[in-house]
């Protein structure tokens, strides 16, 4: 017998009560507190006072949990701040935004229409590791452009580069992507020979770009490739299977978007919005200041919790329901300012497309069993996403 599983569209604001009194909550991560800024105004100006709250700090303390331990290398650009951060983001803007050209989008659609093929075939399967995993992988060799079997061996590393099932903080897991990366740098080191714009992968543009008039260390280039291994993993992850969860449980929004395409784009912010794939990000301050009329000291950490922001009542009305009808939605699902973030085109046309394609081949999804990812954050738990969802499609 099968119990019929309720609740997985459900994503509850675990900051309200926080936001609406104090503004700050607070949580402890390996010895090294944060003051989380919850509302979305204050969220927003600490992102943008990159002098008072620097990314540039030891690479990995941003990031919460802290990746100090297990990581050297500075994620670029993203552990970087103005002025240098400028040079590198201009450098590599422009290949982020290549998901925008139409012979992209042909190819991402090749590989959205055989995973929901693939989906559609099984009687069911866990859309985190047979279906999100594997489509953010194969996309994501369209993002490096390199060869589509590439994405075997990063789906064999699972949804996360740097945490396993034991471990928040894997090292012998994270020297798997360093040593991947470093031999990569070198394959294409040996290969770079001229070649047409449109054959060239990202380590070949990064071996041959200058920023600020000087070539790339080797170092800065493995941070550019981190990041983008590491960066759009999990949380690509999380918002393709949060978005099955959703529409297991709400299909008329589904058959709405099949009959009225038009909507799909704002359909995917509110979904980006109300999911908030990425909790927080850190900042470490530079010297003693206020937030919220709380006292924050040089050298500690705060967080920018966009999770919070996102809910914000002074900001979005109704902010704990899916609204595909909501016309003004300033969310922070993607950060904002300087560090806003470089995959964001990329992350949006998976799931524009990825949305608009379950709505036309889709009839309905039957949640089997559900393990939700639940983070726990000082006195906050919130639900980012699962660990696994097994799941039955039926086809159109
Ligand atoms: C870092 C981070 C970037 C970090 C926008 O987020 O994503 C995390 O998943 C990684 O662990 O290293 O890349």
């Amino acid at each position: 017998m099968t119990t019929k599983i309720s609740g997985v569209s459900q994503f509850n604001d675990a900051f309200a009560t926080q936001r609406t009194t104090s503004g700050i909550g607070q949580m402890d991560d390996q010895n090294d507190p944060i003051s989380m800024i919850l509302g979305l105004k204050e969220v927003r100006k600490a992102a943008h006072n990159c002098a008072t709250f620097q990314s540039g700090a030891k690479p990995g303390r941003i990031v919460i949990p802290s990746e100090v331990a297990i990581r050297e290398t500075r994620q670029i650009p993203f552990e970087v701040d103005p002025p240098e951060h400028k040079g590198f983001r201009e450098l590599l803007n422009p290949w982020f935004k290549r998901p925008q050209d139409k012979s992209y989008q042909i190819k991402l659609q090749q590989i959205i229409d055989i995973t929901i093929a693939q989906a559609l075939s099984a009687d069911s399967l866990d859309i985190v590791a047979d279906f999100a995993l594997p489509l953010q992988s194969k996309a994501l060799t369209l993002l490096l452009n390199t060869p589509m079997d590439n994405a075997q061996t990063w789906i064999d590393w699972g949804t996360h580069v740097f945490r396993s099932e034991s471990s928040h903080l894997d090292a012998n897991k994270a020297n798997i992507l360093y040593d991947y990366i470093d031999a990569e740098i070198d394959k294409a080191s040996i290969n770079n020979q001229p070649c047409e714009a449109s054959e060239q992968d990202l380590y070949t543009v990064l071996l041959n770009a200058e920023v600020d008039g000087k070539k790339l260390t080797k170092e800065q280039i493995k941070g550019v490739m981190i990041l983008t291994f590491a960066g759009g993993r999990d949380t690509v992850i999380n918002a393709i299977t949060n978005t099955l969860a959703y529409f297991s449980e709400n299909m008329d929004d589904l058959k709405r978007i099949a009959a009225e395409p038009n909507i799909n784009n704002r359909a995917v912010e509110e979904l980006i919005r109300y999911f908030s794939p990425l909790t927080q990000m850190g900042r470490v301050v530079t010297e003693d200041t206020a937030v919220c009329e709380h006292a924050i000291k040089a050298d500690s950490r705060i967080s920018l919790c966009w999770a919070s922001a996102n809910r914000d009542e002074n900001v979005f009305s109704h902010p704990n329901t899916v609204d595909f009808d909501r016309k003004v939605n300033p969310h922070v699902s993607f950060g904002f300012s300087h560090h806003n973030c470089l995959g964001a085109t990329h992350a949006r046309q998976i799931l524009r497309q990825l949305v608009l394609t379950l709505a036309n081949k889709v009839n309905d999804i039957d949640v089997v069993s559900a393990d939700e990812n639940i983070e726990q954050l000082g006195e906050f738990s919130r639900k980012v996403g699962f660990n696994r969802l097994v799941v039955s499609l039926s086809a159109k």
